[in-house]
Formats: structure tokens, C-alpha cells, sequence
């Protein structure tokens, strides 16, 4: 029987600079395989703890020491001697060392390290991809992706007040195909900005960040891209927000958009969100109100649920109690996915079960904060979310991923692109 032998760990760097984990397992065939955590800037107040040392002397108190110790140690100490192959069982025994509800102790930057290392090296061992060990023969939808091309908010020094404006490749018949039509548009997007003399300097997910003067120029600018690179707004390609409001309001409930000089209750951003949707061909809002706002969440809901996707991730942290809660109170009707918020693999994808079984969506998500680990792109594949947002086409941390899904399309002979279906009703 194959066995877990050896897991430790590095300190390394993150595409923002700031220190990570790189978790490697070593099984008893000789097989090894490693995996790098990524981070967030706009975190949700309900996620899983990232352990950070803060000691002011390294890495302005950002080094992560402590986590790699406890890879080192207790992990590598409960786990040597597992079978690799049973990742409920070894993501379980990570839960019971830790013994809290939100990996406090051991943190989820270190248990997620071991947890997608682990799946890394079972693959492998088994001869099989990443995709196909983790979803069987059942994993063959290629995601659509959200590429987010401006960027704003806590990922960009400009005036924009939304964090993400992303566009969909819908109508194209493959990933590939999507993918071409989705650079073609950002390249566009930049000579359209120099010409109107913008500045053309990149955020922390690749997509450009312009000092706009209001959040409905970015989208203006963006469909004049998608038109100039010859295709057509809506039908071809449509916009996703991500507004991470969480990060906007105030403590009496104000949101505050600073770009525009304005504070807004959530029942008027909520009618901003309406005059936008009636305008503009979006397709997705993610966050539109905060992960606090949850009567203003079911007014959203009400407003435009039926029209569009709204998309919880501040909100439910793919955490599957709090949207078994959304759910129950008929909260949004989609949920990201981020493996760091919860902190294992087998978590992650109990979260994506319950929202598949009720019909919520689900959009496999990198952190702002990545590396060239791609683990996620197999990851949408194997539990065919049929969404994936990994940023702009520029950044390697983001194209890693995106070539990783070529790679896959092309390997797979019954690869489904659901394109406009995926927003049929
Ligand atoms: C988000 C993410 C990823 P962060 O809000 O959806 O785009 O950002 O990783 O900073 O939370
Ligand atoms: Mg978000």
C-alpha cells in the first residue's frame, strides 16, 4: 500500500511580494508533489484564519514561519503513514488536529498546502491528472471564465470604487475560442484607454486601473473594447461585476463611493444595480451588498434574481453552513469558490455539492494574491463549475491557469464549453 512518507514545507513569494506556503508530499512510491497557497486582499470577516507571524522584522510581520512549522511538525507528524488516497480522511484528520472551526490553530494557508499537495500526489501516484483523480470521468466542462480587465477598489491605487469589472465570453463554442476573443478585447481595452489618455498600468489580477471619474465608465470603455475587437456586447460577450462592498460601507450600513462622492443606502446601490442591469448587458454581481447586509442581500435578491446571477463570496466564504443559511433565507443564487477561505480540498467541494444540489451556480476563484500554482483550473473541471475567474489575460500567476485549461481542452475528446447555456433558464 502506498503511504504519506514526508510532508514539510517553504516560505515563498507571492505575486504581490508578500510570503506564502509551498507545501510538498512525499509518498512512499517516491512520488512527490508540492502546491502553493494563494491570499486575499479583500478578505471575508467569516473566513478560515491565514496564519501570519507577525513579527514586525520580517516581511513587515507578514512571514508565514509559524504555518510552515506546523506542516512541519503536527501535520507532517498526524499524516505520515495515510493513504494518500483517501482525501476525505486525511482533510478530516487535518480538521480534528487543528480542533476549531476555522483552522485557528494550525492556520488554512498551512492545512490547504498539505490538502491540495496530498490530492497532487495521489494523481500522480496514480498515473491520472489532477481533474480526472478529483471529478472522474464524470469532470469535462471547461469553465467560462470572468477575466477581469479593469480593476478597482483594494486591488488598485485609482478612483475606482468597484473592485472587478470582468468580461464572459459566452457565445463561442470552446474555451479556446473564448479565450482568444477575451485577449483580443483586452488589448483592445488598452489602446482604447491610451487614446483617451488613461493611464494603462495594471492591478494585482492583470486588468488595467484608469482613474475614471464614476463605476459605469469602466463598463462603457469595455464595450467599446469588446465592439472594436468585432464582437458583440451581450450575445458574445457580457460583463461581471465584482463590487466587494464589504469593503465599501460604513458602520451605520452606508456605502460609500468615494470615486463618485456619494453614500448610498442598500436599497439605493440595489437601484443603481437595477439602472445598470436595464443599461448595460451584465450578466453577474458579485458582492453586490456586504457579507453584513443580509436584509438588504434578500431585497438584491428580489430585485434582480431572477434576472441576472448574484454571487456571494465575502458573503458565504465557501463555507457550506453559512450558505445552507443563504439558501434557507433565499439569499443570492450563486456562491465563489476559494479553497483558502475553508481551508481543505474536501470542504471545498462540499460547499460546491450543496449549492450544485440547490441550484445555486458556482465560480471556482483564485485569490488576488496568486502564484503560478494552477491547481484551480483542474480543480473547476473536475467539479465542472462551469465558471472560473482567474483575472485578465496578462500576469503569469493568472495565465498559468487559463494555459492550464488549454492544455486540458485539448486533452479531453468530450470537453463541454456551456457558453450561452450556461445562463439559459
Ligand atoms: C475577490 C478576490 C479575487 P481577494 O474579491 O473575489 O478576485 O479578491 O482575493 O482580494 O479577496
Ligand atoms: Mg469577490
Amino acid at each position: 500500500m502506498v503511504r504519506i512518507s514526508k510532508i514539510y514545507s517553504q516560505e515563498v513569494l507571492d505575486s504581490r511580494g508578500n510570503p506564502t506556503i509551498k507545501a510538498i508530499v512525499e509518498l512512499s512510491d517516491g512520488t512527490k508533489e508540492s502546491a502553493i497557497v494563494p491570499s486575499g486582499a479583500s478578505t471575508g470577516k467569516r473566513e478560515a484564519l491565514e496564519l501570519r507571524d507577525g513579527d514586525k522584522n520580517r516581511f513587515l510581520g507578514k512571514g508565514v514561519l509559524k504555518a510552515c512549522e506546523n506542516v512541519d511538525l503536527s501535520i507532517c507528524e498526524a499524516l505520515v503513514g495515510a493513504s494518500p488516497y483517501d482525501q476525505g480522511l486525511i482533510d478530516a484528520m487535518l480538521k480534528d488536529l487543528d480542533g476549531t472551526q476555522n483552522f485557528s490553530k494550525l492556520g488554512a494557508n498551512a492545512t490547504l498546502g498539505v490538502s491540495m499537495a496530498t490530492a497532487r500526489a495521489a494523481a500522480k501516484s496514480l498515473h491520472i491528472p489532477l481533474y480526472r483523480y478529483l471529478g472522474g470521468a464524470n469532470a469535462l466542462v471547461l469553465p467560462v471564465p470572468m477575466l477581469n480587465i479593469i480593476n478597482g477598489g483594494s486591488h488598485a491605487d485609482n478612483t475606482v470604487d468597484f473592485q472587478e469589472y470582468m468580461i464572459m465570453p459566452l457565445g463561442f463554442d470552446s474555451f479556446s475560442e473564448a479565450l482568444r476573443a477575451s485577449a483580443e478585447v483586452y488589448q483592445y481595452l488598452k489602446k482604447i484607454l491610451n487614446e483617451q489618455n488613461h493611464i494603462t498600468s495594471i492591478g494585482d489580477e492583470g486588468g488595467f486601473a484608469p482613474n475614471l471619474t464614476n463605476n459605469t465608465q469602466p463598463i462603457e470603455i469595455i464595450l467599446q473594447a469588446i465592439e472594436k475587437a468585432g464582437y458583440k456586447p451581450g450575445d458574445e460577450i457580457a460583463i461581471a461585476l465584482d463590487v466587494a462592498s464589504s469593503e465599501l460601507v460604513d458602520g451605520s450600513g452606508m456605502y460609500h463611493l468615494a470615486g463618485e462622492g456619494r453614500k448610498l443606502t442598500s436599497q439605493e446601490l440595489v437601484a443603481y444595480y437595477e439602472e445598470m442591469v436595464q443599461k448595460y448587458p451584465i450578466v453577474s454581481i458579485e458582492d453586490g451588498l456586504s457579507e453584513d447586509d443580509w436584509e438588504g442581500w434578500s431585497y438584491l435578491t428580489q430585485r434582480l434574481g431572477n434576472k441576472i446571477q448574484l454571487v456571494g463570496d465575502d458573503l458565504f466564504v465557501t463555507n457550506k453552513k453559512i450558505l445552507a443559511q443563504g439558501i434557507e433565507k433565499n439569499i443570492a443564487n450563486a456562491i465563489l469558490i476559494k479553497p483558502n477561505q475553508i481551508g481543505t480540498i474536501t470542504q471545498t467541494m462540499q460547499a460546491v455539492r450543496l449549492a450544485q444540489r440547490n441550484a445555486y451556480k458556482c465560480i471556482m476563484s483564485h485569490r488576488s494574491g496568486e502564484s503560478e500554482d494552477n491547481f484551480i483550473a483542474d480543480f473547476a473541471i473536475a467539479l465542472n463549475t462551469g465558471e472560473i475567474k482567474t483575472g485578465s489575460t496578462a500576469r503569469s500567476e493568472r495565465i498559468a491557469k487559463y494555459n492550464r485549461l488549454l492544455e486540458i481542452e485539448s486533452e479531453l475528446s468530450n470537453s463541454e464549453y456551456l457558453g450561452t447555456q450556461l445562463f439559459k433558464k
